[in-house]
């Protein structure tokens, strides 16, 4: 076929999801929910894949944070990948090295993490909506330009853990940034602190083009899979598809809802987008739109 399907979508409902918690850039779990939506979203993407006779991606792309790598996880192993694939995480990447077609790689990158939510990161979305007001709160959420303020990075919500090392929940106390990303600081790169959609869509840029869209053309592949966040979503639906800095706005990611993203594969100009599920996906968008506004949970 002449296009190149982007498959994408934003990770099953984590915890900090379900607790109605800012998350960012703080590593939480999927919840059991999050792992159905997971298993839900291969099912649609592989009935997709099927009757389309587009090729099941080949690779893969996730964050560095668990809830994506998690999701990613959940999704090859229903579609029978699972114990086949082979996880890189990595700054940059020799795109030209030969891919092996009975195994899926999954790529990690710091570029596909959600966007950093600064102060508001551990903070519950209605007690952020009481002190900041409706419209502060909503042009920080959504406005391209919205940026929270800095995160106190000697007191974050972290995963912790009991003697046996699993975790067991979350605390406050000083992050190990360093331990989580090492790997970026050694390439030189420089960890937000805060971030506004804006700041996202430059970090995604050159991992789009050189790598996702580099890597599509050294293979001729047919289709490949992004499970990214919210903001991340957004940010590569922005670039892909040349959404203006004001409609930017009104857009919101659903969890776990598969969307395509088709490209012409020679110039890679937008073709076409579609949800593969739009129904629910429209109604599962307005409740995320709707965070904050009621009080439960
Ligand atoms: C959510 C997005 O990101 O929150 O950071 O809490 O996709 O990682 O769950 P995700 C977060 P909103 O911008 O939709 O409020």
């Amino acid at each position: 076929s002449n296009s190149l399907k982007v498959i994408l979508l934003r990770h099953g409902q984590s915890e900090l999801n379900h607790e109605n918690i800012f998350c960012g850039w703080i590593d939480a779990r999927l919840t059991e929910k999050g792992k159905v939506q997971a298993r839900n979203a291969a099912k649609l993407i592989q009935k997709y894949c099927r009757e389309n006779k587009v090729p099941l991606p080949q690779v893969g792309y996730t964050s560095r944070l668990l809830r994506t790598q998690q999701t990613m996880e959940v999704m090859l192993d229903e579609m029978g990948l699972k114990g086949s694939y082979e996880v890189v995480p990595g700054v940059e990447w020799d795109v030209e090295e030969g891919l092996d077609g009975d195994i899926v790689k999954v790529l990690q990158s710091w570029r596909l993490n959600e966007r950093h939510y600064g102060s508001w990161q551990g903070q519950r979305k209605p007690q952020i909506l009481k002190e900041y007001g409706k419209e502060q709160y909503m042009y920080i959420r959504r406005d391209y330009w919205g940026k929270p303020p800095a995160a106190d990075l000697k007191r974050e919500m972290v995963q912790e853990t009991n003697d046996a090392g699993s975790l067991t929940g979350y605390e406050f106390k000083e992050p190990n940034r360093h331990q989580k990303y090492g790997l970026e600081e050694q390439n030189g790169v420089e960890l937000p602190d805060s971030e506004s959609l804006r700041d996202v869509v430059e970090r995604m840029r050159p991992f789009l083009t050189n790598v996702v869209l580099e890597m599509a053309k050294q293979h001729n592949l047919d289709s490949c899979l992004l499970v990214g966040h919210g903001s991340s979503v957004r940010s590569i639906l922005k670039i892909l598809q040349e959404i203006s800095d004001e409609e930017i706005k009104n857009v919101d990611i659903p969890n776990a809802t598969p969307l395509v993203v088709e490209l012409n594969k020679d110039t890679f100009k937008f073709v076409n987008r579609y949800y593969l599920d739009p129904e629910t996906a429209s109604i599962d968008a307005e409740k995320v739109r709707q965070e904050g506004f009621q009080n439960n949970p």
